[in-house]
Parts: structure tokens; sequence; C-alpha cells
């Protein structure tokens, strides 16, 4: 049977893209996200049945069509708003709606899949399991999404926990960060890189545009133990409490930079390779932070302190905080140890401050 010219074409563009990834291949080992997960889940939980890492393996399909979709943003009708708003009240981006569906799509379709809880979902999505899916995921399909429109990182996070047997429905979800399975990010930047964690260690993978896959870049990351940058919004600090700027104020006097990109991810992205320290404090329009305990906070503060470094809310470990609500906020300083060390040794000493003003008062 003859080919029709475009199978031709197809077949030729297959063959060399399968040429150029044996020859990646033969130039070094790689070692894909999945091959990563497997060897993982082989060492640390030999009788684990594989449905962790096929739960792993949706989120880095949802990240890839993600990621395809933010490359060809601009070429596409996909910049802008949507038109509706989300649970936060906040204008829902086309992308954001599509990152959503992506995810839900996506681990919908695992079967250890209980419950998702979304951003942009106001009550968690249940997934109808007769055998009872094990597993919660939570996740921000499209953090930082209002930077999309002018070329700027962002990306998705997502935290992993297990679907306790006792507790039940939605409440299921309430579980404190020290809990979570497992937990990472993609940032969708000048490569696409995914990090994750799940608690042996926080491990970096880049896309590798040529064949598709995620490939380890960085092994056993490390955050330095200080660094010498601070990210914040300073257009709120007046608004900061008193010891977040007496704190602000103590890193400049040392000679600290400072970066503040807006998107969460790629700001933390960059805190864990250099070190430094990230901050979003309470604020007037605020009161308790603007990010998000379960989605935001807590899978990053298990890849900082994977990583050695700390997250605090100023007044308890990030994962030590019990939810209340899926939506909650809180105020999340994230960093390398020296930095948040200090953030603590300022904002404690502004507490006793005002405790023995108030008792002498
Ligand atoms: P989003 O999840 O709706 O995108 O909002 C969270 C984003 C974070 O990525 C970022 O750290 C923060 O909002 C920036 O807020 P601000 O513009 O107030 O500095
Ligand atoms: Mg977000």
């Amino acid at each position: 049977m003859r080919q029709s010219p475009d199978a031709g074409i197809k077949a030729q563009i297959a063959q060399s893209r399968m040429s150029r990834f044996l020859g990646i291949l033969c130039q070094r080992m790689i070692v894909t996200v999945q091959q990563h997960i497997l060897e993982q889940q082989e060492d640390k939980f030999p009788a684990a049945r594989g449905n962790f890492s096929s739960l792993l393996s949706g989120m880095t399909l949802a990240t890839k069509m993600i990621q395809a979709k933010i490359r060809r943003a601009g070429l596409v009708d996909i910049l802008g708003s949507a038109g509706a708003t989300n649970v936060q009240g906040e204008t829902q981006q086309k992308l954001d709606v599509y990152a959503n569906q992506a995810v839900l799509h996506c681990l919908g379709a695992r079967e250890s899949v209980a419950f998702l809880v979304s951003e942009e979902n106001e009550q968690p999505v249940t997934i109808d399991r007769s055998a009872g899916g094990k597993y919660i995921v939570v996740f921000d399909p499209l953090d930082g999404s209002s930077n999309i429109d002018v070329n700027v990182s962002v990306g998705t996070i997502f935290s992993i926990l297990r679907r306790p047997e006792e507790t039940p429905g939605e409440t299921a979800v309430l579980q404190a960060g020290w809990k979570q399975v497992a937990a990472g990010y993609v940032v969708y930047g000048s490569s696409t890189i995914f990090v994750y964690t799940a608690g042996q260690g926080v491990f970096g993978f880049t896309l590798e545009p040529e064949i598709g896959a995620f490939v380890l870049t960085f092994a056993n990351m490390k955050m330095p133990a200080q660094g010498n940058t601070y990210s914040v919004n300073e257009a709120n600090a007046d608004t900061f409490p008193e010891s977040y700027r007496t704190y602000l104020g103590h890193l400049r006097s040392r000679g600290y930079g400072s970066r503040y990109i807006g998107s969460l991810v790629a700001d933390f992205h960059r805190t864990l390779l250099k070190g430094g320290v990230f901050l979003y404090p309470p604020t007037k329009k605020n009161p308790n932070g603007k990010l998000r305990l379960l989605y935001e906070a807590n899978p990053l503060a298990f890849i900082a302190e994977q990583a050695g470094g700390y997250a605090t809310s100023g007044t308890t470990r990030i994962m030590d905080i019990e939810p209340l609500t899926i939506h909650e906020r809180t105020p999340f300083i994230i960093g390398s140890r020296t930095e948040v060390a200090e953030f603590d040794r300022i904002h404690n000493a502004a507490a006793a401050n005002s405790f023995t003003e108030s008792a002498t008062g």
C-alpha cells in the first residue's frame, strides 16, 4: 500500500526525533522523572503497588499539557480573562481554567485518587471510588497567573496526602502539612522545571523538549544556609506589622538586595537555588497574608525543609498548622535557615516587648 505524503513526512519526523533521542541517551545516561519515582518507590516502599508513581505521572502529564499551552500563549486565543471569578474572588484567566481542567482530568483518571482540591474550586472534587482511593491531591493549577499576559514565569503547585480511613468526607482533606506524602511544583520559566519531594530529599527535572520527558538535572537539592536577597511585595510595607519592617530594615543594613517576581513558584525556586528569604506578611488588605496554606504554603514548606530550609507563619512552623478550612490563608516566611531564624529572633523580641508593655502599661 502507498503511503500518503503526509504520513511519509510524519514517519521521517518521528525517525529523526527517535535518533536524536537515542543520541541524547548515548551522550549521557538520562534519568526521567518516571524512572526516578519508580526507583524511589522500590527502594523505600517495596510493598507499594505503583499507585503513588501512577499518581505522580498523572501530575507530570498535566503539567506537560499546561506548559504546551503556555508556550503557545499569544499564538492561540488563550491569554486574558475568562470572564469569571474563582473562589478567592480573583478574575480567572483562560489559562487558569485550562490548567485546572488539565489537572482534574489527568488525576481524576487515576484509581488511587479520592479527592482533588483546587484553588479554583470552592469544594473538593470528589472522585467516586467504590474501592476507595488512597490519596488526596491539593493543588494550585496556575500560580501567579496574573503574570501570564506579560510573559513572566508562572507555576503549578501540588501536595499529596493520604486519605485517612477513619475520617469521613471532605474533612479528610484538612490535614497538617507534616502529614504530606509528597509535594512538588513546576515552574514554567525559561525552561520548564519539575521539583518534588517524597520525604527523601528534593529532586529537580528539566523538560527536555526534544523527547517530551522531564530528565533529572538537580539531584538532592540543598538550599544554601544563607543567601543575600529578600523577596517581598514592598509596596505593602506601610501596612506590615512593625516586626516585619524592623526585620527588612535589618536585612538592608546587612547589604541584602531585593528580588520580587510576584509569582510564588518563581520566587521560591530562586530562593531554593540561591538562598535568602521570601515573605508574604499580614497586610491591611490581607490580615492573614495572601497565600493559601494547603496548596501554596504547605507544599513549599515541605520542599524547603527537605532541602535544609525552613518555613513559618511568624508564630508556628507552617507544617504544624492544623487547617480549619480548605482555602485558608497564612502569613508565610520561607527560606534559608539563617534568614528565617533571624526573622524569628526579631519577631519574637517584638512580641515579648509588646507583651511586657501591655502587662506593665
Ligand atoms: P494566585 O495563586 O491567584 O496567582 O495568587 C498568588 C500569587 C503568588 O504567586 C504571588 O506570590 C502573590 O500572589 C503575589 O501577590 P502580590 O501581587 O500581592 O504581591
Ligand atoms: Mg497561587
